[in-house]
């Protein structure tokens, strides 16, 4: 994993050169080039790769989506939304370049993305292209991460249209699962996976989602700024409805494990050693705490 992450952080950087005017893209640089986890770039490609296609095919795609992932931290951040000074362990965004630059830098971001999938997908055909973009439009607004977002934010007012449960499994399901859905629906696409294997991948990424969600919401009780690299506790503080908040810490905890069983359970037939890495992990962080 450790060097598909070099290979997708030199794609990045490549990808996205400062040029004039300087401070948009050294706004936008700044935070991608962050050391993240890149987990959605990497399932991205690990989808791609089990399904028989060529990294060089995916690249473009994958890196798209670690832009508009960090277009969504950067938002995110910001004094009107969760207002967080630190984020990937240094000062967020807004904190070095001003509200306004990271404003624009997550809008130019959200829209330089598609541009790149565009412009360097060149060894894919115009309708994979096309299905990749309908998913990209589709899954970042209001089909999807913006409307995890509103829903989060109106239920740390305490307005609760639907029922806490739904509510919740909603808001994680859009601001979080949607961006794992789409990693593994770009790789497939790129390795014209058929239907049932594409349902599957999806189903898998949802679950997956959803059990990172939780792990978030645990770690934002139980872990330390210098494990998580932003600040701690704030869920609890905001009276933010979460995982913990709604079942408590053993429950969540026992919900996050019986959704990465699950996980394992469907992809353990591709034998990805990456995958099981990914899994592994998060839940030796929870299970060991
Ligand atoms: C798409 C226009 C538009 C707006 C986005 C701000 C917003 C609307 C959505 C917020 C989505 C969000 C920040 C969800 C939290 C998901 C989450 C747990 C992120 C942390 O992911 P990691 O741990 O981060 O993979 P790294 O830094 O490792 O990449």
């Amino acid at each position: 994993m450790k060097d598909l992450i070099k290979i997708i952080d030199k794609k990045l950087d490549e990808y996205l050169p400062i040029i004039y005017p300087e401070d948009i893209f050294k706004a936008m640089k700044y935070t991608l080039m962050l050391p993240g986890k890149r987990l959605r770039p990497v399932m991205c490609i690990e989808t791609a790769r089990l399904l028989g296609c060529d990294i060089n095919k995916v690249l473009p795609a994958a890196c798209a989506l670690e832009m508009l992932h960090v277009q969504s931290l950067i938002h995110d951040d910001l004094p009107c939304m969760d207002n967080d000074d630190f984020r990937r362990g240094q000062p967020s965004n807004h904190k070095v370049f001003g509200e306004a630059n990271a404003v624009l830098a997550g809008d130019a971001l959200l829209t330089f993305a598609p541009q790149l999938i565009i412009e360097k997908s060149t060894e894919l055909s115009d309708r994979q292209i096309v299905r990749i973009l309908h998913e990209y439009t589709k899954f970042a607004g209001a089909y999807g991460l913006i409307a995890g977002q509103v829903v989060d934010i109106e239920s740390e007012g305490g307005k609760l249209v639907k029922s806490a449960e739904e509510t919740l499994d909603f808001i994680h399901i859009n601001k979080t699962a949607v961006l794992f859905r789409l990693a593994v629906r770009f790789g497939a696409i790129c390795a014209d996976a058929d239907e049932n294997t594409f349902n599957e991948f999806d189903k898998f990424a949802t679950k997956f989602g959803l059990a990172f969600q939780i792990y978030d919401d645990i770690m934002d009780e139980i872990s330390t700024f210098e494990e998580l690299g932003k600040s701690i506790g704030k869920d609890e503080a905001s009276g933010k409805l979460t995982y913990v908040s709604l079942y408590g810490l053993e429950e969540a905890k026992n919900k996050f494990s019986a959704l990465i069983d699950e996980c394992y359970d469907i992809i353990g037939k591709y034998h990805s050693e990456i995958f099981r890495e990914i899994l592994d992990k998060l839940k030796n962080r929870i299970v060991g705490k």
